[in-house]
């Protein structure tokens, strides 16, 4: 007798329903990928510096961060390797939220975000103002784990996940598009998953 895995058959419905971009499988687990080490985490010296192109420079300490307004915004994961987790339930806040604290000015085009341990990668900044793009220290039902970047991650989920930077420290302001850790090594500097931009 064949037997076709829930997985598959989830697969196979998804991409039929169109919602599986290209050359992308399913994945009911959540896979750890980053280059590096898992940063330390302390809640007494964190802070997240909003800078660059901006009228009103921001450094929010952990605490600061946790007064801010939240959000719930449940979304799909593509990465470039390949693999897709669908229905994640992220909560933290909004990057309006910031973006409204901040100011940027009008000609600042794109946004380079910055990570503990040196990782970087760039945005059109008026990507980040989607109303499902936000900085996420939760996956719930859990707290963000630190392999997956807790405290602090962005999740950007029309992009590839190599746009959703994990242990998340700064975002700058810029006026021109700029290439981050993956783009400089060849990676898409927009990496849309449905027009499968993987390399640039
Ligand atoms: N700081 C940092 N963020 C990162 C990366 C990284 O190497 N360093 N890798 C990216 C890539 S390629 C992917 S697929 C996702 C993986 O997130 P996950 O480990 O939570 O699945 O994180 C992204 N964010
Ligand atoms: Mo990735």
């Amino acid at each position: 007798m064949r037997r076709v895995t829930q997985r598959k058959r989830l697969e196979r419905e998804h991409r039929n329903a169109g919602r599986l971009p290209p050359g992308q499988s399913l994945t009911l687990k959540w896979p750890v990928l980053h280059v590096g080490r898992i940063p330390e985490f302390d809640p007494a010296t964190w802070t997240l510096k909003v800078g660059g192109l901006v009228e009103h420079p921001l450094e929010l300490t952990w605490e600061d961060f946790q007064a801010l307004p939240r959000v719930r915004v449940q979304a799909d994961f593509h990465c470039v390797t390949t693999w897709s987790k669908f229905d994640n339930v992220w909560e933290g806040v909004s990057v309006r939220t910031i973006v409204e604290r901040a100011r940027p000015h009008p000609e600042a085009g794109f946004v380079i975000q910055h990570c503990d341990g040196g990782y970087t990668t760039n945005t059109p900044l008026s990507d980040l103002l989607r109303e499902d793009v936000l900085l996420a220290d939760t996956h719930r039902p859990e707290p963000l784990t630190p392999e997956h970047g807790g405290p602090l991650r962005m999740v950007v989920p029309h992009l590839y996940a190599w746009k959703s930077a994990k242990w998340i420290r700064g975002l700058e302001f810029v006026d021109g598009d700029r290439a981050g850790y993956w783009e400089e090594r060849g990676y898409h500097m927009y990496g849309d998953p449905v027009r499968e931009q993987r390399f640039g």
